[in-house]
């Protein structure tokens, strides 16, 4: 009956990499019969976003959409250039007008899930109307325990030096971070960025429980010092409740391509959303995927692939290779059996969709949190990842094709990396670490 509805708005930040998982939690909780208020921000939700909640919406007769009319931005407060971040902000700025939407649901809400990057905007709300305010933490371990000890570092110097010692931040309960794998815009006095980040590390701590989508094999310990209070005492739980398997209804269409390539003959490669590689860059990238002599699927997020690459390029690896432009449904290809390596960006979905259906990883993290989240790759025996392969000076064709079939060829790391992708579906079934997560989450929403 409706006194028993659990009900649960879910409010993700902007960008696909926050708006999938928090997609993903929302069908998993519709599955257990919560009823789901999903908002999304107006305007600016993109195409690829309105599709994917619209499918949800429509997927799940007890989830509906409820829209977030933003207030426009003064730009001149708010000092940065990357349009998520100034999306954050927008929407950090807006919070108030949550209140009216979050107290006129029906039934009434029992919490809100919110995004780390709108968690300090949104605290204060959920507090007046006392509401539990649960984070689904959309990046690693690693990168959780940064956000919740950076306030107390922020004023050090996080500079990178040549003196070894001083090159890593150290975090109690965990092992010391190298400056370098900071995202940039940490390091940054005055960017916004930083700014946001400072303040959700503050807040964080409030909320009634953190949602990770993670799992024993992707950094346990990192989890296990957040929650035995070594990073810092009295945090809210952290639940593991990854890797979010991709659903039925984001499927778009196969990549049919994929049907008639050898089992675990293909290497995928997809950088994610915004990772911006030079034209350069990009033409060895296809040089080494040639020379690597193996199948490959490409997904090159430009307008001009042809001329980019080179037509000569295309015509001569039309029998091996596949470059595509638009959007492939990466949960499908990764799911794929005959794909065998992915050549990836690290940001944290990837990673963990890769976990998920145990292919192995080759990791070429930018910026941001990918090389923390990075971390996690040859830690847990998932792949490599190459610290020499930065993104400023260009990695030659020769090396990129000579670790590619070095990677291809390794027999262990397979059967690594299907034995973490046993363990990641054994934490998602049914009496699993994760299935148990959710469980114990829904009993606790429903307190
Ligand atoms: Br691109 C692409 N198809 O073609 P990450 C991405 N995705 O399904 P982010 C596709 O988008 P940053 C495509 O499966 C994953 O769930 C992919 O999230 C899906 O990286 C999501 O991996 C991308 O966290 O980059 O957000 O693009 O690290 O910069 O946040």
């Amino acid at each position: 009956s409706d006194t028993n509805t659990l009900h649960v708005a879910i409010l993700p930040s902007s960008g696909m990499g926050h708006l999938v998982p928090a997609v993903r939690l929302a069908a998993s909780l519709a599955a257990r019969n919560c009823r789901i208020t999903f908002i999304t921000t107006h305007p600016t939700v993109s195409l690829a976003e309105s599709r994917l909640v619209s499918r949800l919406v429509s997927f799940f007769p007890n989830v509906t959409r409820q829209e977030f009319h933003l207030l426009p931005l003064d730009r001149s407060t708010a000092n940065s250039n990357d349009p998520f971040c100034l999306q954050f902000e927008t929407i950090r700025r807006s919070a108030h007008l949550l209140s009216p939407i979050l107290s006129s649901c029906s039934p009434p809400l029992s919490a809100l899930v919110t995004d780390p990057s709108l968690v300090s905007a949104v605290i204060p709300i959920t507090e007046k109307l006392r509401l539990a305010n649960y984070n689904l933490f959309i990046a690693s371990p690693k990168m959780l325990s940064l956000l919740i000890y950076f306030p107390t570092i922020a004023n050090t110097d996080l500079s990178t030096t040549s003196s070894k010692t001083t090159d890593y931040i150290e975090i109690p309960g965990i092992p010391p971070l190298p400056k370098s794998w900071l995202p940039p815009p940490l390091v940054d006095p005055s960017s916004l960025f930083r700014t946001q980040f400072i303040a959700n590390g503050q807040e964080i701590v409030k909320s009634d429980g953190i949602l990770v989508n993670a799992f024993d094999s992707l950094d346990k310990a990192t989890v296990a010092a957040l929650n035995g209070g070594k990073v810092m005492g009295r945090l809210p739980p952290v639940i593991t409740v990854g890797p979010f398997v991709p659903l039925e209804f984001e499927k778009g269409s196969p990549v049919e391509w994929l049907d008639r390539q050898p089992v675990g003959s293909v290497v995928y490669v997809c950088f994610g959303n915004r990772t911006a590689a030079s034209r350069e860059q990009i033409r060895e990238l296809g040089d080494g995927l040639e020379r690597s002599g193996c199948r490959f699927l490409w997904v090159v997020k430009e307008k001009k692939v042809g001329e980019i690459v080179g037509h000569g390029f295309l015509e001569r690896v039309k029998e091996k290779g596949l470059v595509v432009k638009s959007w492939v449904e990466q949960g499908e290809v990764l799911a794929h059996p005959a794909v065998g390596l992915f050549l990836s960006h690290c940001g944290w979905n990837s990673i963990t969709e890769a976990a998920l259906y145990g292919v192995p990883i080759l990791g070429w993290p930018q910026g941001g949190d990918q090389k923390i989240n990075g971390e996690v790759i040859p830690k847990s025996g998932l792949g490599i990842w190459v610290e020499t392969w930065g993104w400023e000076e260009i990695v030659k064709g020769e090396e990129i094709g000579d670790k590619i079939r070095e990677m291809m060829g390794d027999e262990k790391l397979k059967v690594q990396a299907a034995r973490i992708g046993e363990e990641a579906r054994k934490s998602v079934g049914v009496g699993g670490s994760s299935y148990k997560g959710l469980e114990g989450l829904v009993e606790k929403m429903r307190k």
